[in-house]
């Protein structure tokens, strides 16, 4: 299979002929070939984008938002073919991108077709004087995002553009290409305005540098690694343009020892490993109250062990591949700091065994670490595998310093039945979000982002509104 650039709302090779090999993890089979981008690509397709921009800022919201609904009832129409692609590029299993991944991003462009038409903006009157403030788009921004919510994440930041007027050049990550084509497929299918959605594919410094740099890309919207999300602003920011950064965690799940115990062991564990552990928001440090310790992790592992690990296609798996043999390596290299560092292996920690067919992927079983220090490298670091430190607590004040003792500063959860602890606690903890009795349970209205190295901006309803639009203030003097 070759994967193009969508440029125009054509499909274009890239320039220079040059291509990269897309590998499914689980197998270590090549999938597609796929467009190695650069600048001259990037080029071409912020001036499609400007042209589209002519057309798609002056329709009326209404029509915008319609067009919004179309795209998303036709990945709808197409949603087995969405969330085949997804597992086959990342891995995970078919079940997931089933049941999160393509009704999340099917549900984020109805769910900002609807913001747009709901939207409205400020008046402020004066006693001689109205004033009233509007909305405009910024133009053609750049949406880079990651391979482990492809689909999910691209229609996060393009939904919101698009309907503010915008337009938008993607670069999807390069090991997760096929769900960004197919959806620039859609938009051409429901008779989108040619060139809205441009996709550029090919390698971050090659494809999203350029993008970043190029002077007709007024917003970058990125989602990535920590070190990435910092070479982005430094580019972006002489240019003073708009930047939204997501990037990464080392989330706490803190348990005490009057929560509901058999509800926070399912909650905790599928924060620790769902989509391999491989989500910002993942709860990888779980930190216990001693009282209920020993049981606590008793419980964790014995739950850790039972995760069904293998074809992602298969109905019952919980525990697809990891993203690439590179990516298992730096986690494994993690575990291994971590015995040195004198943690002792729970469960996991090593390769499962796989059946010929899924021989060369990159598999890992769901791993629990405990005994370390709570400052040693597997337990301060971003791991974003299925690996797990725990460590006990004794009182309220450690939990909280033991939290916020790392340099992110996504999300936390906190597990307790009292509720005036969860909301005194919550405010102390140093993240955009925190989440009680519960994980990664989202209302899209609500502003999601991090603190410290997790990241700069908020994203989601009004707040991505407000990314993806300048807001100018008019003041009309009424006489004397
Ligand atoms: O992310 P990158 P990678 C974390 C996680 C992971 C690490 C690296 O810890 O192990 O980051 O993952 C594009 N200019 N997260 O290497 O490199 C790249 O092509 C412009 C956390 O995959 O940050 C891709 O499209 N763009 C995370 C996107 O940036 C560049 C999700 C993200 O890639 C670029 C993923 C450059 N110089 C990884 N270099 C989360 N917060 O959810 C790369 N890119």
């Amino acid at each position: 299979m070759q994967l193009f650039n969508m440029i125009g709302g054509e499909q274009m090779m890239p320039r220079e002929m040059r291509f990269l090999e897309n590998i499914n993890p689980a197998t270590g089979q090549r999938i597609s070939h796929i467009p190695r981008s650069g600048l001259s690509d990037v080029d071409e397709a912020v001036g499609a984008a400007q042209v589209a921009f002519q057309v798609w800022s002056r329709m009326a919201p209404n029509a915008r938002a319609d067009v919004l609904d179309k795209v998303a009832n036709r990945i709808e129409e197409r949603q087995e073919e969405f969330a085949l692609a997804e597992s086959r590029d990342n891995g995970k299993p078919i079940s997931l991108a089933r049941q999160v991944d393509i009704p999340r991003a099917i549900a984020n462009f109805r769910f900002f077709a609807g913001a747009v038409r709901h939207d409205s903006t400020g008046c402020h009157m004066m006693a001689d004087a109205l004033n009233y403030t509007i909305r405009k788009p910024l133009g053609v921004v750049g949406l880079i995002t990651p391979w482990n919510l492809p689909l999910y994440l691209l229609s996060w930041k393009a939904a919101p553009a698009l309907a503010m007027g915008n337009v938008v050049v993607a670069k999807p990550s390069e090991m997760t290409p096929t769900t960004a084509s197919l959806l620039a497929e859609v938009f051409t299918e429901v008779g989108a305005p040619k060139g809205i959605f441009n996709v550029i594919h090919g390698l971050g410094a090659e494809a999203g540098g350029p993008l970043v740099d190029h002077p007709g890309i007024k917003a970058i919207s990125f989602t990535g690694g920590t070190s990435t999300g910092a070479t982005v602003a430094q580019t972006a920011a002489p240019q003073f343009k708009k930047l939204s950064l997501e990037l990464g965690g080392k989330n706490a799940s803190i348990v005490f020892d009057d929560c509901d115990f058999e509800k926070t062991v399912a909650g905790v564990t599928r924060a620790a490993f769902l989509n391999q552990g491989q989500v910002c928001l993942c709860g990888s440090r779980i930190l216990v109250h001693r009282k209920v310790y020993l049981r606590f992790v008793d419980a964790l592992v014995e739950r850790a062990r039972k995760m069904v690990i293998g074809d992602p296609f298969a109905e019952g798996t919980e525990l697809g591949a990891l993203i690439s043999l590179e990516h298992r390596q730096k986690i494994e290299s993690y575990i291994d700091y971590a015995v040195t560092d004198g943690g002792s292996v729970l469960t996991g920690g090593s390769r499962p065994m796989m059946s010929e067919e899924f021989v060369h992927g990159a598999w890992l079983k769901p791993t629990v670490i405990a005994d370390l220090d709570v400052e040693c490298r597997a337990s301060t670091e971003e791991i974003f595998g299925p690996v797990a430190v725990v460590h006990p607590f004794d009182t309220e004040e450690e939990a909280i310093e033991i939290a916020n003792g790392v340099e992110y500063g996504l999300a936390a959860s906190m597990w307790t039945s009292n509720v005036t602890r969860a909301h005194r606690l919550s405010a102390q903890l140093d993240t955009g979000m925190v989440w009680v009795n519960t994980w990664l349970h989202r209302d899209l209205r609500v502003p999601f982002g991090g603190v410290k190295n997790s990241g700069v901006g908020r994203e989601g309803g009004r707040f991505s509104l407000e990314f993806f639009s300048e807001q100018q203030n008019i003041c009309v003097y009424l006489g004397e």
